[in-house]
């Protein structure tokens, strides 16, 4: 099947559903739809989340956690909690923090019944959460005191 068969089949689909109403194709104008601000963020999130959709701000941090408006947007969190999922560790150390790569959205990221901030990731004994160093030791300095790149390093 070509791809333009099936783009054909597809509209086919579309035009049925929205001849019986079931999809509407214009779209509703109400407050919700759309983004009145043109900040990224649709309106029906701001709204949902306390934030103005009537004011660009997506460079803003309502609830000072160091991720903006839109990168809670982007990463599914509440740009009203510091902590999305409740784990210990903030929005942004979970998303921009270079050693520890969890999901903002999901308290145990690795599903193995530990709370990504009761992690410890460079095994130095003291939890991710409460860990200054496991926060951002390695963005600037290659080496430090993780022991996965001295592994790394050894392997070679
Ligand atoms: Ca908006
Ligand atoms: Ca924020
Ligand atoms: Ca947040
Ligand atoms: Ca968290």
């Amino acid at each position: 099947m070509t791809f333009l068969t099936t783009s054909r089949r597809l509209s086919a689909v579309i035009a049925t559903l929205a001849a019986g109403g079931v999809l509407s194709l214009a779209g509703p104008a109400d407050a919700s739809s759309g983004d009145a601000d043109h900040d990224g963020m649709p309106n029906r999130w701001e709204l949902r989340h306390s934030l103005n959709p009537h004011k660009a701000n997506a460079r803003g941090d309502a609830d000072h956690d160091g991720l903006r408006n839109l990168g809670e947007f982007k990463h599914g969190t509440d740009p009203q909690e510091t902590d999305s999922d409740d784990d210990g560790l903030d929005d942004e150390d979970e998303v921009d923090d270079c050693t520890t790569t969890t999901d903002p959205t999901d308290d145990d990221t690795d599903g193995d019944g530990v709370e990504d901030g009761d992690e410890d990731t460079d095994d130095d004994g003291v939890d991710n959460a409460d860990d200054g160093d496991d926060q951002g030791e390695d963005c600037d300095d290659q080496g430090g005191d993780d022991d996965r790149v001295l592994v790394t390093y050894v392997l070679r």
